[in-house]
């Protein structure tokens, strides 16, 4: 399997995260988005990372693809079965996506991807909206943060990686938990053997040729 988009993306080392969790080999070929490899756009029609080609077989948006992976390799399960918990873990994935990620990218991009990996200009409004809205995120964290386990219990699954993905992010932009339930979990987090392999690839950094 081919994984395309930077591990920067919390959406990216989301996906990234699940495939070690499944024990599942890929290649990761990082790229921004929109960018013009031919391979990437035919399987991420709006160009956004990440996208994952499995033989003859491609798909983009990081849900849809783990959708794919937990039917397609059901052993090591990232998602449970019973429903209410699985109606759980897909909310953690909503809540981390669309409303956690979108207040915490509007940091990152403009006070990091943008100016400094992708030498564009920098919305600073936008990072500050951004900053006015992750405390209700933070506060919600910290309000389901188990005092040990994970978001669902017992088991590690989708929910911790996706809200833990888009925390690690915003690191990047100096932001960490700092609320005790909230940074406990994440540190457990932190010790999971999946958790040290990605972390291992972001510290990776290519020299660039002379
Ligand atoms: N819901 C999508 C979000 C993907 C996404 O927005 N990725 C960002 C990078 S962090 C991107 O490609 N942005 C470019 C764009 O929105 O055009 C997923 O989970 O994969």
């Amino acid at each position: 399997m081919q994984v395309f988009g930077g591990i920067i993306s919390p959406f990216v080392r989301k996906l990234c995260l699940v495939l070690e969790e499944k024990g599942l080999p890929y290649e990761l070929t990082q790229l921004p988005p929109h960018a013009q490899d031919a391979a990437f756009r035919a399987i991420s029609p709006f160009g956004k990372i990440p996208a994952l080609r499995d033989g003859d077989y491609g798909l983009s948006d990081s849900s849809a693809i783990i959708a794919y992976l937990e039917a397609r390799h059901p052993e090591r399960p990232v998602l449970p079965a019973e429903a209410c918990a699985r109606g759980r873990a897909m909310w953690f994935d909503e809540f981390a996506d669309t409303i956690f990620a979108h207040s915490g990218l509007k940091i990152l991009f403009n006070r990091f991807v943008g100016p400094k990996l992708l030498k564009l200009p920098c919305d600073e409004a936008l990072a500050v909206e951004g900053e006015a809205e992750l405390p209700e995120s933070f506060a919600y964290i910290e309000s389901v943060a188990p005092e040990s386990g994970w978001l669902l219990g017992e088991d590690f699954t989708l929910a911790d990686i996706a809200v833990a993905s888009v925390f690690r992010s915003l690191a990047y932009v100096g932001i960490t938990p700092d609320l005790p339930r909230t940074a406990a979990w994440y540190a457990r987090v932190g010790e999971r053997p999946s958790w040290r392999k990605i972390a291992e690839v972001e510290a990776y950094r290519p020299k660039k040729p002379q």
